[in-house]
């Protein structure tokens, strides 16, 4: 290798003219300021000792410095480079994923992306729809379940075959006809302050005031502590008959009495729910009871206890659920999982305190596309999430 040394005022402008002669052929060998000129007129020049391949070497005039190639100064040539190890980072990537997803095999422990694959290849099996489902507040197993049929792009066909699997899982029915033939007889059980007494006062508004029908109400107080005061005050401004009993004997009068009614709507005390014998005493005093039975759940309580509840409320062995209070609940994954897990349909939904508009007819509808609302704000909070794996 020969060597050369090319002086300048400023690195650059040695540089450029290293490159004019020799472009890639010269590698940096030593570089350092000196003093050049008369004794009044010396200026800083910069010095660059360069080796020029295929000629003879020079003896080294400086210290030992690593040979740099003079492209390594230019900034351009510094980032194609960058750029060109990226993209064959990229492809070797590619071809691991490839390998992985074709034949199901880990790369080897020497292949230079083994310790990132169960990263990728996590996030590549993980459904894109199922965190935010998670967070709706679906259970992971029933979330997965539903997404194992469904796509995972285009995302509105994956939100329209959830939307569509959700709204058929969810199993609704059990609510009042407006008429019969025989008089019918509804019971609602279920925990302390749901809006039992509430959804009565609404059922018998409607069924009374809309649908033209005799109805009159039952109170069972097996507490004997009087809470009658609030459906006392229903029955009388719908000037609907009430009878209070505390024994099955006393149910039986009033049902008696209510002989000639078309629907005679039970309210229950809901104190004691996790008191066993409470719960036995009461269920012996509606024995004489031939009607339906519906649990009355809130919305806004999680999973855990409304199935704690349904377990707990069995003993009623109730026909159909009536979900209370939808406008207080944050978020109806819990619905999901209730309806899913619970061996009743869903019946009736309540959605507000006023009597009696805040009531309706249970509509899977309702519960998936507040899920799916859920879904959607959850796809808006994670747009990594959305944009990376929407467009593998
Ligand atoms: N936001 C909202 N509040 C409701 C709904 N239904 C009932 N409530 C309210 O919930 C509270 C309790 O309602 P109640 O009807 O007294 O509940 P309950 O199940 O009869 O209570 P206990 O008889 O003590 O077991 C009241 O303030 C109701 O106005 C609803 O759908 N939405
Ligand atoms: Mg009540």
């Amino acid at each position: 290798m020969q060597t050369k040394t090319y002086l300048a005022p400023t690195k650059l402008e040695a540089l450029l003219k290293i490159r004019e002669e020799h472009g890639a052929d010269a590698v940096i060998l030593s570089e350092r300021t000196v003093q050049k000129g008369k004794l009044f007129g010396k200026k800083p020049m910069v010095e660059i000792v360069v080796g020029i391949k295929g000629g003879e070497p020079e003896p080294n005039p400086a210290s030992k410095v690593e040979p740099k190639g003079i492209d390594e100064y230019d900034p351009t040539q510094t980032r194609l480079r960058k750029l060109e190890r990226e993209m064959q980072e990229i492809r070797a990537l590619v071809q691991t994923l490839h390998a992985y997803f074709t034949n199901g095999t880990l790369p080897s422990d020497n292949d230079a992306h083994a310790l990132e694959m169960p990263r990728i290849a996590a996030a590549v099996d993980e459904h894109p729809l199922l965190r935010p489902l998670l967070e709706a507040g679906v259970e992971q197993e029933i979330a997965q379940e539903l997404l194992r049929r469904v796509p995972r792009i285009p995302q509105n066909a994956a939100l329209d075959t959830l939307k569509r699997l959700l709204a058929a899982k969810i199993p609704t029915g059990g609510a009042l006809p407006r008429e019969s033939r025989h008089r019918q007889v509804a019971v609602l059980v279920g925990p302390t302050g749901v809006g039992k007494t509430t959804t009565i006062a609404k059922l018998a508004a409607i069924h009374a005031l809309d649908y033209h029908r005799k109805v009159a109400l039952l109170s069972l107080d097996t507490y004997r502590i009087g809470a009658i005061q609030q459906l006392r005050t229903y029955a009388e401004l719908m000037q609907l008959p009430l009878h209070v009993a505390t024994t099955a004997e006393e149910v039986q009068e009033g049902l008696e009495l209510f002989s000639d009614y078309d629907l005679v709507l039970v309210d229950t005390i809901g104190r004691g729910q996790r008191d066993e014998a409470h719960l036995q005493e009461m269920r012996q005093a509606l024995l004489p009871v031939k009607g339906i039975v519906y649990l009355t759940l809130s919305a806004t309580a999680d999973t855990a206890t409304l199935l704690d509840a349904a377990q707990r409320f069995a003993i009623f062995e109730p026909d159909a659920i009536i979900l209370t209070k939808l406008d207080e609940a944050a978020r109806l994954g819990n619905c999901v999982n209730l309806a899913l897990r619970a061996e009743q349909p869903l019946a009736y939904f309540t959605n507000g305190q006023r009597v009696p508009e805040d009531i309706t007819i249970a509509d899977a509808q309702i519960i998936t596309c507040r899920v799916l609302s859920a879904v959607l704000q959850c796809h808006a909070k994670h747009p990594r999430l959305e944009s990376s794996v929407f467009q593998v």
